[in-house]
């Protein structure tokens, strides 16, 4: 366990170190806000203990930036020369999680992180089992993109920060050309590999983070790019049609090519779309309008 001891009179920090050491804990210091963010943008700390009253930024100031800088929840013990109970109470609003009074008492001291440490390894489970359960229920087994569930929280989610930032959002729907006469005559379970390639492929293609590639169903895809202009989505479509040319899965029986293509549509949040389930709508017609044309393209 890392425990940064955040407390601007290096004796304090000395004392505090020496108990965390002597309980095998690793103790690493900071003497006021700067050091201590300084520290904890590095990660891997445990535990934080607070000293509040501190020249640069009180321990209150310093534990309420902490909670909104940081994604994952780290424990904070105040070390606090008051016992005022409307003191304490400050602490805890202000995000900590419990307070020890100075002079610090190293049976008290060792006893709360012990306490915190179960907690936080109480959080650690459920965290864990609740990227599973998302895994599990946002996750399609075969191909491991984002399921159709996954997809409609996604986009729905998308479409409200496009509206609230303003931004653009485009998408790009994919259904695999000649794919029933690809499993008649290669059997389904090449069928299945076919698709987790497929899948790879595509993914290759979106290079931010942001962006979402789901399986909308059977061989159908949809591929989510926020903060994307229609330029750039047409790029994007562009170059997995030329990945799937360069990954050259044989195809024997399409009539499209001697290998796996597909068709794409791709539709913009500034084309018209009201909602987001009209985005989809559109992009769906325009890869009808792909497959009229020939396959193995992008229509918008
Ligand atoms: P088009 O170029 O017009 O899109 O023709 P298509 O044959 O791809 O389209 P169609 O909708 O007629 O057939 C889709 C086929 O995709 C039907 C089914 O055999 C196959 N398929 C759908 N889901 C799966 C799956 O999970 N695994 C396998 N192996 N095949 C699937
Ligand atoms: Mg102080
Ligand atoms: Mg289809
Ligand atoms: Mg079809
Ligand atoms: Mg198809």
């Amino acid at each position: 366990m890392r425990i940064l001891v955040v407390d601007d009179t290096k004796l304090i920090r000395e004392m505090v170190s020496a108990i965390i050491r002597h309980q095998g804990y690793t103790p690493v210091t900071a003497s006021g806000a700067t050091e201590a963010l300084a520290v904890l943008q590095d990660g891997n700390i445990d535990l934080i203990l607070m000293d509040i009253e501190m020249p640069e930024m009180n321990g209150f100031e310093l534990t309420r930036l902490i909670r909104k800088l940081l994604k994952h929840w780290v424990p904070i013990i105040f070390l606090t020369g008051s016992t005022e109970d409307s003191h304490l109470a400050e602490g805890i609003d202000a995000g900590g999680d419990d307070y020890l009074t100075k002079p610090v008492n190293a049976t008290v001291l060792t006893a709360k992180i012990r306490a915190m440490a179960r907690i936080a390894q109480m959080k650690a489970d459920l965290d864990e089992v609740n990227i599973k359960l998302l895994q599990l229920t946002q996750l399609d087994p075969l191909t491991e993109a984002v399921n159709r569930r996954g997809l409609d929280e996604s986009l729905e989610r998308a479409w409200r920060i496009r509206q609230r930032e303003n931004t653009k959002l485009a998408l790009i729907f994919l259904d695999i050309d000649h794919f029933k006469t690809y499993n008649d005559n290669y059997g389904h379970q090449q069928g299945d590999q076919c698709l987790k390639l497929f899948t790879g492929i595509v993914q290759n293609q979106l290079l931010r983070p942001a962006d979402i590639l789901a399986r909308y169903g059977g061989e159908e895809f949809v591929a989510l790019l926020p903060n994307t202009s229609l330029a750039g989505a047409e790029k994007i479509a562009a170059d997995i049609i030329s990945a799937l040319q360069q990954a050259n899965l044989p195809h024997d029986f399409s009539d499209t090519a001697e290998y796996i293509t597909a068709s794409l549509g791709i539709s913009s949040s500034h084309l018209g779309a009201k909602d987001s389930n009209e985005l989809l709508k559109q992009a769906d017609k325009a890869v009808y309008l792909a497959k009229q044309q020939g396959r193995n393209r992008s229509v918008t």
